[in-house]
């Protein structure tokens, strides 16, 4: 695969983030991919608060702060505000977490991307309300602790699969991306990029203090949840074109879920039945792309 690293830097080090955090390190890639030509909306949460506040935020380009369950419809007026004044070359960004994302800001990117708004949205999903104390939201696996689905009441219900569900938008592109594969990151980026109409990205992002895990191992746990096909890497273009991005040999789930403190109560039982919705969902997904 063709490497890309010689973009130019657009965040600075200067930001407030955990040791590890995986959405600064993703938001760098994405910005790298993009470009200086590029308008970023935020909603509430570690995406806008590590960022700092001007004049001293980390990121040098336009970064604006929406309020929680906006960031498509932001994105969406900003982007027609910028037509109206002849500029149709900055791409605007939305850049929610997983709460601003499956939950609060669902019925904002919804109506978005059915009109099709000409909007590049990427979630970066951790799995929870990070920013507020690790509370659960609907991105949150099954069996993982969060301070609202503590060891004495673990979420049963499965993760919200976001991603069919905007498929079904038929939006022109949709694709999840990982910080273990950053190439593979870039490049959907960029496609992105040149696409008209909604794109969704959808990175999965380790969270050392929410997942309980060291800080030096973001990048293994991307390449696990990969591998484990927990976080399969594909594209799907007008909901319907579904393509595998290059896949790493399958490994048993436990291999993934045994190095997280957030999963550590789970018994042998317990892990064999996320393993089977595992291997359900990786084999509806390979169904669809054939
Ligand atoms: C309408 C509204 N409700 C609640 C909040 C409080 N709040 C701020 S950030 C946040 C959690 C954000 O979670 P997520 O989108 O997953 O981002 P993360 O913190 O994980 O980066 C919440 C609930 C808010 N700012 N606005
Ligand atoms: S809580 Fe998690 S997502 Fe938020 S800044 Fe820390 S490591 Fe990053
Ligand atoms: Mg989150």
């Amino acid at each position: 695969m063709k490497r890309v690293v010689i973009e130019e830097e657009l965040l600075s080090s200067g930001h407030f983030a955990c040791p590890g955090c995986g959405e600064t390190l993703a938001f760098r890639h994405v910005l790298k991919a993009i470009g200086r030509k590029v308008a970023v909306i935020t909603t509430a949460g570690c995406g806008s608060v590590v960022d700092g506040y001007w004049p001293l935020s980390a990121s040098k380009v336009p970064f604006f702060h929406c309020s929680f369950g906006t960031a498509a419809a932001t994105a969406a007026g900003l982007k027609a505000g910028l037509e109206m004044i002849g500029d149709r070359r900055t791409t605007v960004l939305a850049w929610a977490g997983d709460g601003g994302t499956f939950d609060i800001g669902f019925q904002s990117l919804s109506g978005a991307a059915e009109r099709n708004e000409d909007i590049l949205y990427c979630c970066y999903d951790n799995e929870a309300y990070m920013n507020t104390g690790i509370q659960r939201s609907s991105a949150t696996p099954k069996g993982s602790w969060t301070t609202t689905t503590p060891i004495q009441n673990l979420k049963e219900e499965p993760k919200k699969d976001i991603d069919a569900i905007l498929a079904a938008h038929r939006i022109p592109y949709l694709a999840t991306a990982s910080l273990a594969f950053p190439e593979d990151l870039a490049r959907k980026v960029k496609k992105a990029k040149t696409i008209k109409g909604t794109r969704f990205i959808h990175l999965l992002i380790p969270c050392p203090p929410g997942w309980r895990f060291q800080p030096d191992l973001t990048i293994k746990l991307s390449r696990l949840a990969v591998e484990s096909r927990a976080f399969p890497l594909y594209e799907v273009e007008y909901g319907m074109r579904y393509q595998f991005s290059p896949m790493p040999e399958k490994i048993p789930v436990k291999e993934y879920i045994r190095v997280q403190g957030r999963f550590s109560h789970l018994s042998k039982k317990q892990i064999e039945v996320i393993q089977r919705e595992i291997d359900t969902r990786w084999e509806e997904l390979v169904d669809r792309a054939h």
